[in-house]
């Protein structure tokens, strides 16, 4: 079996495969090493009851194939994890990408060879792959967070993780059970859980802001109507900072008359989802404005929930939008039920995990099991998992010991040849995965092929370049609201983490924008040899 490609490409999700698919087209030889049994990166590990896409489905969907657009029938306005996942085993057979991905294969070490200008790739299990580029498709949040609770070892019943769920699926059906954490997973599953459990407790460190999701079957008129026009969809998308066809409202929150601005936000929650924050053009710009959003969402949730103490713990004291927003299905509803109770530990962390349950404020709580809805160690936990050696065999977690620093996201100085697809620096998570990814790969597979045509076998970034980047990547973070809370987004989940916005909060226009002037200048700000 040939271990010498001229590009080796980590993890086969919805990066990976499509990494694949452009550089065959192109004439390239490439592998693609998957440390899981299947395809589908992120949906294929976080398969916890209630996994959903919070963009819609016809927007979180490739575009580099209209066949593909025509051919695949979404079925519901927000897609469920086992609906993407048989898209992306879709795509995996459509474009016959399997031959080239060897699954079961973590990559634990690669290092930059400066005499080859060649990369060579160790997995766990002691293979070796050669390849004069390596291109990571590891996903932004794929490294999951355990957090060290004193005595989780103890804990005698299953302990489940949401970003590493059980592929053959949990029942908790008459089962006393924990879940530990209030974001995106947890605000999906809690509901589903607190269905199927005789007993449900959930323990909240900080309580976070959700908007309903109003998701229903596609109406295949719906359906046809957007096939139709699917470019024009697309090129909409494109238009907006997030790659996402939102209706952005450029008014001020603040300036527009209350009951105009209540009429705008009611209009938002009744259609649902994350377009909520586009209500105004001003939310993550201005605390006035911020304010009259969270407090409009915090009388929902008065509304909704029936115990005025527990709707207070589980109102968020920071700004809205700061933490990602979250998408939910009857989430502060399900507060209202007699076998589900909140413990706020905003004030006193978890004290331990015991044999039976945990202890915490003082009081012990049994459980047959528990979930940890704990999140990941976003941006760079994947990427840092793997030891990557650049030139003079310096370690990427010792050049990033003090935060992440890219050109564009994409590239390291001191680290030739190696490309992040959708690497910190880059707008990423706070856009449409899909679409960035796509823009990625494209501008990726084009430099590899200029290079060929330009005889060219290694490209750096020079470090004016990626200082020049970092600077605009931090300036650009100052401006909004979004830097100022404790949230993945600034690594504050995990401790000792560096504090350091992580992705490019630009937008996608004004990104794409620099990476296609890059190119038309020359590749500026690299060094090609
Ligand atoms: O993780 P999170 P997630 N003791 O980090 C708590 C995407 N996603 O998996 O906020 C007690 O948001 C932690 O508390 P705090 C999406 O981008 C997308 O839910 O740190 N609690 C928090 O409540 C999302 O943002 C979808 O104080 C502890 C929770 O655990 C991202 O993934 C669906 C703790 C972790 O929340 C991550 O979401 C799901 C401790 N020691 C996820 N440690 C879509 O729909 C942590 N917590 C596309």
């Amino acid at each position: 079996m040939p271990t010498n490609f001229d590009a080796l490409i980590i993890g086969a999700g919805f990066a990976g495969m499509y990494m694949l698919h452009r550089l065959r087209q192109k004439g390239f030889s490439a592998r693609v090493l998957e440390a899981g049994s299947g395809v589908g990166g992120t949906w294929y590990w976080n398969r916890y009851p209630g996994a959903r896409c919070d963009v819609e489905s016809v927007q979180y969907s490739y575009q580099f194939s209209p066949e593909l657009e025509q051919e695949w029938e979404w079925s519901e306005r927000y897609a469920t994890q086992p609906e993407i996942l048989r898209y992306a085993n879709h795509v995996a057979d459509r474009f016959d990408l399997r031959r080239d991905i060897q699954f079961d294969t973590r990559v634990s070490r690669a290092v930059f060879d400066e005499a080859a200008s060649r990369w060579t790739v160790e997995t766990e299990k002691g293979e070796r792959f050669v390849g004069r580029f390596v291109i990571t498709a590891m996903g932004c949040l794929s490294s999951p967070n355990t957090p060290k609770i004193p005595g989780l070892e103890d804990f005698k019943g299953p302990v489940y993780h949401t970003g590493n769920w059980p592929h053959e699926g949990v029942d908790f059906t008459g089962k006393t059970v924990g879940v530990i954490g209030t974001g995106s997973s947890a605000i999906q599953s809690i509901p589903i859980i607190a269905g199927q459990a005789r007993h449900l407790t959930v323990f909240q460190r900080t309580a976070n802001y959700t908007v309903p999701a109003h998701n229903q079957p596609l109406d295949p008129d719906q359906v046809r109507q957007v096939k139709a026009s699917y470019p024009e969809l697309r090129r909409r998308a494109k238009t907006k900072p997030a790659g996402i066809d939102f209706d952005i409202n450029y008014a001020s929150a603040i300036e527009t008359p209350e009951a105009e601005r209540r009429k705008v936000f009611e209009q938002r929650w009744a259609y649902g989802g994350l377009g909520f924050m586009a209500s105004f053009s001003d939310l993550l710009l201005n605390d006035d404005s911020n304010k009259t959003a969270a407090d409009f969402v915090k009388a929902k949730i008065r509304e909704v929930v029936k115990d005025p103490e527990v709707a207070e713990i589980l109102s968020p004291r920071n700004i809205i939008g700061c933490k990602r927003l979250c998408v939910d299905t009857g989430y502060w509803e399900t507060f209202n039920r007699p076998n589900v109770t909140l413990v706020d530990i905003s004030d006193e962390p978890i004290e331990r995990v015991t044999a039976t349950g945990l202890r915490a404020k003082g009081r012990d709580y049994a459980f047959d099991c528990l979930v940890l809805a704990t999140g990941f160690d976003a941006m760079t936990g994947a990427l840092l998992k793997v030891d990557f050696r650049g030139r003079g065999g310096v370690a990427l977690k010792d050049k990033w010991r003090e935060g992440p620093r890219t050109y564009l996201g994409l590239t390291v100085v001191g680290f030739p040849n190696l490309f992040t697809i959708t690497g910190p620096g880059s707008p990423s998570v706070l856009t449409n995965m899909l679409p960035s990814i796509e823009q990625h790969v494209e501008w990726i597979a084009d430099c590899l092929e200029a290079m060929r045509a330009q005889g060219r076998t290694v490209i750096e970034p020079l470090p004016q370049a990626e200082e020049a980047w970092a600077g605009e990547v931090g300036r650009s973070a100052n401006i909004t609201l979004r830097s100022t809370c404790s949230s993945w987004y600034v690594g504050a989940n995990i401790p000792g983490k560096p504090r350091v916005f992580m992705p490019y909060i630009g937008g996608f226009p004004a990104y794409v924008e620099r990476c296609e002037q890059v190119v038309a200048q020359g590749y500026k700000g690299f060094a090609l040899a």
